[in-house]
């Protein structure tokens, strides 16, 4: 997983492809001899079963020598450890619908840089019409938006249980019990605050997200270093789904400011099965599309997935006016088939600071210059655009609760705004505007249903990764 939080050109090798299917060329694949080779190293997978097959494929994996880990019911599947040698086996047995790498892979933290008040979330609001559906009352009010990041730090702007919901701790971090689900890394602070922070003071300075008055439910999946697992993702959106209503909850939109490499194609991938089944749940996906940048030839996974909403970066230019905006050159430019459905404000925008954090600590050029308080931080990239985007999908959802998601991604496409001198192919249908799209008509579900060449995702990859002898790439 690597949160796209600002250009993620450092650490390509750490992101490396862990979904890739074998389905198709399976005479690459070496299928191992168990008593004539040892073991080999330990590698994590994750497994999806026939559903309703009931133990057989842990059972296989014990069988192997291998270890189940966690249970993802969303997906059919669990996580497990096996030896190496043993995944083509492994993937053959019984009651085993496929087996994909879970990859350890990490945040990325080396574009936080200063700049202008542009990135304010004022002038953000008025950028993307937030101000104007404030004025008419719409704050986000009874809509709880999911967070999976790296947590929330307690700090003014996010305080109090009317603002942030802690979600369980899903991350490998060692277990603070006084402070579970707590952002050491300083990430899931910045994207809570954009999406829907409010200082508890009233007056002139007072600090609003973009959805002031929405909830946030915070599942914690990444540690201080950044590290996260596909699998640990896939068990978040899982609590999610599962518990979307629990308690007086009222979760209906999922914010997922990360990415990894994208599978060949997002059918055979079990995070992009994930995220679907969350949309089919009710639940409006907001994923980044990525800061590969406009060379980059596909959206990272799980924003490749054509249901949920992508989002790709602007970049204000330096101007107040949106008329010379463009795509941001770190945003994923994709292809013809799967591009970013909408670009939002992702140019060093100014939200809440987490102090002590780990990006806090290492990127003391994110501070802001005259912020007497030290509140403050700037950080660019999709996954700033991708909060911006699910706040502005909870003032929706404040105005017409029945909205299904096909119906909200239908209403901001319509409605957003192409930007003359950005990328045609990597804005998508252009800038958000949520004041328009509060304007809109809702469209029947005829009007908004995707279209019909998107196959669902099933994850039914035969093997994962690319085999070779006893070892993966
Ligand atoms: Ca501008």
């Amino acid at each position: 997983m690597v949160f796209r939080s600002s250009l993620a050109r450092r650490g390509r090798a750490a992101c490396a492809a862990f979904a890739l299917t074998l389905a198709g060329s399976s005479a690459a694949v070496v299928p191992a001899r168990a008593s004539a080779s040892p073991a080999g190293p330990p590698v994590d997978v994750i497994v999806r079963q026939v559903a309703g097959a009931g133990q057989a494929a842990e059972a296989a994996v014990e069988r192997l020598g291998g270890h189940v880990g966690r249970h993802l019911g969303i997906i059919d599947g669990f996580s497990a450890q096996v030896p190496t040698n043993r995944v083509p086996e492994l993937s053959a047995a019984p009651g085993v619908v496929s087996v994909t790498r879970d990859a350890s892979l990490r945040l990325q933290t080396d574009a936080w840089t200063a700049d202008s008040d542009l990135g304010s979330l004022r002038n953000v609001a008025k950028a993307i019409g937030a101000a104007e559906a404030w004025d008419e009352g719409v704050t986000g009010k009874g809509v709880d938006v999911a967070l999976i990041d790296s947590g929330v730090a307690p700090v003014e702007g996010l305080e109090g249980s009317d603002k942030v919901v802690n979600g369980p701790d899903l991350s490998s971090e060692p277990g603070d019990v006084a402070r579970p689900g707590v952002d050491t890394f300083g990430h899931g602070t910045h994207l809570a605050g954009i999406i829907a922070g409010r200082d508890s003071t009233s007056g002139a300075g007072r600090f609003t997200g973009i959805a002031p008055d929405a909830r946030l439910v915070s599942v914690k999946v990444a540690s201080a270093d950044g590290a996260t697992d596909v699998s640990q993702v896939i068990e978040a959106i899982d609590w999610v789904v599962q518990h979307r209503h629990d308690n007086g909850l009222n979760i209906r939109v999922l914010n997922l400011s990360y990415s990894t490499d994208a599978a060949p194609s997002y059918v055979l991938d079990p995070l992009a099965h994930a995220v679907e089944s969350a949309w089919f749940h009710g639940v409006v996906v907001v994923a980044s599309a990525g800061n590969d940048g406009l060379e980059a030839a596909q959206l990272t996974s799980p924003a490749v997935d054509p249901y949920v909403i992508a989002v790709g970066a602007s970049d204000h230019q330096g101007t107040q006016t949106t008329a010379d905006d463009v795509v941001a050159s770190l945003s994923n430019r994709g292809n013809a088939i799967r591009h970013a459905d909408l670009v939002a404000p992702g140019r060093s925008i100014v939200s809440l600071r987490d102090p002590g954090s780990y990006i806090d600590s290492h990127h003391p050029e994110g501070l802001v210059a005259g912020d007497a308080e030290h509140r403050f931080f700037r950080g660019t990239g999709t996954s700033q655009s991708t909060a911006v985007v699910s706040g502005a999908v909870a003032l929706l959802l404040e105005q017409r609760p029945d909205l299904t998601p096909d119906q909200v991604k239908a209403l901001l496409m319509t409605t957003a705004h192409a930007l003359p001198a950005g990328d045609a192919l990597a804005q998508g249908a252009g800038l958000l505007d949520i004041d328009a799209a509060l304007a809109q008509p809702t469209p029947t579900p005829w009007q908004s249903s995707p279209p019909a060449q998107f196959a669902p995702a099933s994850g039914r990859a035969s093997v994962g990764g690319h085999w070779s002898g006893d070892s993966w790439s």
